[in-house]
């Protein structure tokens, strides 16, 4: 008989919110005390994913991480290194805001964790993370550059991060995933609203499909806009994991939505 499996929130940060997308290297420094505050009045199970916003897509881009390796770009490996380090510096800056608080947060490198092997992405490292789980740490874990065996490399997105957390934990149950965006969630199209537009608040994730998206120019990161995130959303539930969209700018929203109080914000439920 398995040992009843314990529960724990993943909760990411999306880079647009953390950080200025319209100027390299830039944080919100305000945005970013608030978020990480209302982490620290919570003393439940979690693991935070951040996103890579001005710090990750930047040099990713300048040197085509994604695409893999390719000898007609020059400073290739350099890039794959600065994309890295970049990273670092952004995940440093977070991570030690929380320990000087006190709280005890411990940064996991996405690039030694997870593996890369043609199409698919896999995470080594369960086992440690469940250890420092359960030593009390917060693993905080971030977008990074990811290596494949086949002797290249790619970027992991926050969001595969996630997906693989949910499929990969073997003494932990995620129960919720949390995406904090700069919006209250996802809007659709409403013809008796006067703006045009309502928050969807509760929905199926079969219903995602068929859901008419109000174009609002929603961004929540650089790697596929609202309907890429719709498209991870709904993995993630197929794994039986309830997702929540919440506003990230909103005084209080992540530490209510950790501590399952009510929130003005889009439920994503897991199909009956
Ligand atoms: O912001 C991308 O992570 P994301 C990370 O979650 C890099 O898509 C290094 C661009």
């Amino acid at each position: 008989m398995h040992a009843l499996k314990k529960e724990i929130i993943l909760l990411k940060l999306g880079g647009s919110l953390l950080t200025d997308k319209n100027k390299p290297y830039s944080i919100r420094k305000e945005i970013v005390r608030n978020v990480l505050s209302q982490i620290i009045k919570v003393y439940k199970k979690i693991i935070v994913i951040h996103g890579g916003g001005s710090f990750g897509h930047p040099p990713a881009k300048k040197y085509q991480i994604s695409g893999g390796l390719n000898s007609a770009i020059s400073n290739q490996i350099l890039g794959v290194a600065e994309t890295h380090q970049s990273m670092n510096y952004f995940n440093s800056y977070l991570v030690n805001i929380l320990v000087e608080n006190r709280y005890p947060a411990i940064t996991m490198q996405s690039s030694s964790i997870f593996v890369k092997e043609g199409n698919s992405m896999s995470m080594h490292s369960q086992d440690i993370i469940e250890t420092i789980l359960n030593l009390g740490l917060t693993p905080i874990l971030y977008g990074d550059v990811i290596f494949d065996k086949n002797g290249s490399f790619s970027i992991i997105s926050g969001d595969e991060i996630i997906y693989l957390l949910c499929l990969g934990l073997t003494e932990y149950e995620v129960s919720k995933v949390i995406f904090t965006m700069e919006t209250d969630g996802i809007y659709i199209k409403d013809d008796n609203n006067k703006n045009g537009h309502v928050l969807l608040n509760d929905c199926f994730a079969r219903e995602l499909d068929s859901l008419e998206l109000a174009d609002l120019g929603q961004k929540i990161d650089v790697t596929g806009g609202i309907k890429g995130k719709i498209d991870f959303i709904k993995k993630i539930c197929d794994l039986n994991v309830p997702v929540q969209l919440v506003n990230g700018l909103k005084e209080d929203y992540i530490l209510k939505a950790l501590m399952n109080q009510d929130v003005d914000c889009t439920n994503i439920l897991v199909n009956e």
